[in-house]
């Protein structure tokens, strides 16, 4: 079975925040492949990795990096398929801010969808939702998937109308 989306990762340092992406594929359902390659530290397997994964059945990438967060943004100059980018909140980096901003700020022409930082679980909703347009199996997983969110609110408001305040109405 050929992975369909491929979460990269600049680092191990990256792991804690980038597997909340493969746990939410994992939770769909979704063939996945999970690797490291630096754009500084492997800049050529980078480059082969990106022009060569779609042949390889890759639909999407998550790319995930932290500091000076150049990773998605080399994976989208090769890749012809999607890239979502994690900034992640990485030891090296400003609090978070350089890698958004190295992330988010492409130039036009070459796309990185971007989420919020260490935001990897809504990369990995973002790519399901991409690859659920052509796969009905998948749609109805990510229906159930927000069914359960909305279930989540309504059980906060029950928890919340127990407690007790003086001057609620
Ligand atoms: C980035 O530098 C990595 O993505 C990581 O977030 C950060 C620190 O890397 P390590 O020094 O921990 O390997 O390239």
């Amino acid at each position: 079975m050929n992975p369909q989306v491929s979460i990269i990762m600049g680092s191990l340092s990256d792991m804690p925040v980038m597997e909340e992406a493969a746990r939410f594929l994992e939770q769909m359902e979704i063939p996945f492949e999970i690797n490291a390659l630096s754009a500084h530290r492997t800049p050529d397997k980078v480059a082969d990795f990106a022009r060569n994964a779609s042949k390889r059945g890759v639909r999407v990438i998550i790319a995930g990096a932290g500091g000076a967060a150049h990773l998605p943004g080399v994976i989208a100059a090769y890749a012809d398929v999607p890239v979502i980018g994690v900034p992640v909140k990485s030891s090296n980096s400003l609090a978070g801010l350089d890698s958004i901003l190295s992330i988010l700020q492409m130039p036009s022409g070459i796309p990185v969808a971007t989420m919020a930082l260490d935001g990897a679980r809504n990369a990995a909703i973002f790519a399901a939702g991409i690859l659920a347009l052509g796969n009905e199996e998948l749609a109805g997983r990510m229906k159930s998937f927000r069914s359960s969110l909305t279930r989540k609110v309504e059980e906060a408001n029950e928890s919340i109308k127990k407690i007790q305040y003086r001057f609620k109405i």
